[in-house]
């Protein structure tokens, strides 16, 4: 199998395994686990912040990072695409109490213009906004990188209005990479960032929540409230660690395997290809295909590739760990046999 339908997919190493099964543990719901604590400590110094918090998925580091901020009844300013608004089963109005504010926008940026007008104060008719929320890299418009100027003028306008700012992280590592900046140019321009370790990282399971002790305090009695006090977790930490050491550095190659991806299936009869973001996501209409993505989706997995439908029309390919160029051009020259039989 090729498996292309997310990166979430990836298997731990056998440098995680070995980590795994050699992690030193404690019960981390007394802080006891040293190498979850091990794990936090080392996420907020790459990040540049104060303290970190282990959470089981991404889901979980997305809605503690925004119940800290928010009070029940305010808004959340987020782009209309977003993976928060969208595909978190609405867990910023069943946990955290809130609205989505959406705006529409052509890339999934949002940017201060378009936030300051949808900014709400206190009074008695509209309920008020109580933070921004922006993704990056952003998912379903392509794996696209914040231009930093743009998360700057957001922060410095946040501010000027007294909002906080958390980021959608999940694929943090991808925008630095993209942008070939250090992790701290970017996350300085949030209060919280979420980003995973299961993803292009290639841990198993665990995502991250970085911001102020005083906010990793509130989240960490938030995530036992959610269930996610998780005990011995050091044996999942310790993959973590080896995914944020390790793996971040590859994160150049899953990008150039993209942007094969995107050249090449452009190439293919019926395939429109989108606009390629520079990251590990490729989105792609299959309308003059005959078939719809699902159908596709279908006749490609009995060729051995595995592919996600998006939409009626609209595929998407997410390179990773475990799928090298060679897997990438197998898959293509199938696609390929497939469209042209
Ligand atoms: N995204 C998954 C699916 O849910 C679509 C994927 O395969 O891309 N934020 C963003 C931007 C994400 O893309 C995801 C996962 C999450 C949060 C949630 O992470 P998990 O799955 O760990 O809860």
């Amino acid at each position: 199998m090729i498996d292309l339908r997310s990166d979430t997919v990836t298997k731990p190493t056998p440098a995680m395994r070995r980590a795994m099964a050699e992690a030193e543990v404690g019960d981390d719901v007394y802080q006891e686990d040293p190498t979850v604590n091990r794990l936090e400590a080392r996420a907020a110094e790459i990040m540049g912040k104060e303290a970190g918090l282990f959470v089981p998925t991404g889901c979980m580091g997305n809605t503690i990072g925004m119940t800290v901020h928010t009070e029940h009844g305010q808004e959340v300013i987020c782009d209309s695409r977003a993976h928060v608004l969208n595909y978190e089963l609405s867990m910023m109005a069943w946990f955290a109490g809130c609205l989505a504010r959406a705006i529409p926008t052509e890339r999934g940026h949002l940017s201060w213009e378009a936030i300051a007008k949808e900014i709400r104060p206190v009074g008695p008719h509209a309920a008020p906004t109580g933070l921004i929320a922006v993704e990056n890299t952003h998912n379903v418009a392509g794996g696209t990188v914040y231009p930093l100027e743009q998360l700057a003028e957001i922060k410095r306008g946040a501010e000027s209005r007294g909002l906080p700012v958390h980021m959608d992280g999940a694929r943090f590592f991808h925008a630095a990479t993209a942008l070939n900046v250090a992790p701290v140019e970017i996350a300085q321009y949030a209060d919280t960032v979420m980003f995973c370790l299961s993803k292009g990282l290639g841990a198993p399971v665990g995502s991250m929540l970085v911001g102020t002790q005083k906010q990793m305090d509130k989240g960490r009695l938030l995530r036992k409230r959610l269930g996610g006090g998780m005990r011995q977790a050091g044996v999942l930490a310790a993959a973590g660690l080896v995914a944020l050491e390790e793996m971040r550095g590859r994160l150049g190659e899953d990008h150039a395997n993209a942007a094969y991806l995107a050249e090449a299936l452009a190439q293919l009869p019926g395939i429109a290809v989108e606009p390629y973001a520079g990251t590990n996501i490729v989105f792609f209409d299959v309308a003059g295909t005959g078939m719809t993505a699902a159908e596709l989706a279908d006749r490609l997995l009995a060729k051995g590739v595995v592919m996600i439908a998006m939409g009626p029309y609209r595929m998407r390919a997410v390179t990773h760990f475990d799928v090298d160029r060679a897997a990438c051009e197998e898959a293509v020259a199938l696609l390929g046999q497939l469209l042209h039989n």
